[in-house]
């Protein structure tokens, strides 16, 4: 069956499902957007990801013409339409149709759109091997530019650091912060592990507040794992004894080789196991 796409409030075919030339988010990359998932027909943390397209649009002074449970109601609606086991469930809200120009508010109202589909970021075996990755020349929005917080349509930042990546022969990049500690890959939060220790950038570092790795800083104080939020360097990634990468499409993966430096024992750490296990089980259950 052919995918239906939520727009304004109707299901219509994907080949009815068009945007106009002079809508922001496409002119400017105006807009806001979440990525969710869905499993075994059950939307993981729908609550937080719609409280963040809120967060992300009040942001940026979008003003989106529906409430939140019409927005929760038009995402279960659409995933009713599109029934996949485990989907990929993508939310966009731009500036809508203006003239030319910057100026936002001639733009009177919104588009808003849902996309039920499949997402595979990385190949499965990179799950079980984990995964190389390099750092990025490219650093993460300062948080006084469009602060790392906010999920907007413009992501060629990241885009570029991906690029790196690509050229490097890898498939993701972490990013340094206009500090030069570290932020976060391209669509991933990054843990590592030292002496028993989970650490993490703090959002204060210039991240998006990731709701995996809400999970599983929650996973871990839970069964007594220590978290702490502290700045890291590229030094702490290189000498760590396990490190991976969180995030709605990809999960859990673990990371064993940064620009080249073997991680730990170079293949995924006992911990990263531990804490991917639960993570999927709180995912399915
Ligand atoms: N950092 C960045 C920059 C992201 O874009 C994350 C961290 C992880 O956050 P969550 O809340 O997902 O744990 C993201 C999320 C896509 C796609 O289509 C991207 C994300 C999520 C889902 C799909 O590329 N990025």
């Amino acid at each position: 069956m052919a995918p239906r796409i939520w727009l304004n409030g109707n299901l219509v075919e994907r080949s009815e499902a068009v945007i106009p030339v002079f809508d922001h988010g496409l002119l400017y990359g105006d807009g806001v957007f979440e990525g969710i998932r869905s499993y075994k027909g059950k939307v993981f943390r729908l609550e937080k990801h719609v409280r963040r397209l809120f967060d992300s649009a009040n942001g940026i002074r979008l003003a989106i013409p529906w409430t939140a449970e019409e927005v929760t109601e038009a995402i279960l609606e659409t995933l009713k339409a599109n029934p996949l086991p485990d989907a990929y469930i993508r939310v966009v809200v731009t500036r809508g149709e203006g003239r030319l120009g910057l100026e936002p508010f001639c733009c009177c109202k919104p588009n808003m759109f849902v996309i039920v589909d499949k997402i595979v970021l990385y190949p499965r075996e990179l799950y079980e091997n984990g995964l190389d990755i390099i750092t990025a020349a490219t650093m993460r929005n300062h948080p006084n530019a469009v602060n790392p917080r906010l999920k907007s349509l413009n992501y060629l930042n990241n885009i570029l650091a991906k690029i790196e990546a690509i050229d490097a022969g890898v498939l993701e990049a972490v990013m340094l912060n206009h500090l030069g500690y570290v932020a976060e890959c391209t669509g991933d939060n990054i843990f590592i592990v030292m002496g028993g220790r989970l650490f993490t950038p703090p959002i204060a570092a210039g991240i998006l507040e990731g709701i995996t790795r809400d999970e599983i800083i929650d996973i871990a104080r839970k069964s007594r794992v220590e978290v702490r939020e502290e700045n890291l360097t590229r030094q702490d990634l290189y000498t760590a004894d396990e490190c991976f990468l969180t995030g709605t499409a990809a999960e859990v993966v673990p990371v064993v080789r940064i620009d080249n430096r073997t991680i730990g024992a170079g293949k995924p750490g006992p911990l990263t196991r531990r804490l991917a296990r639960e993570f999927h089980r709180r995912t399915r259950r």
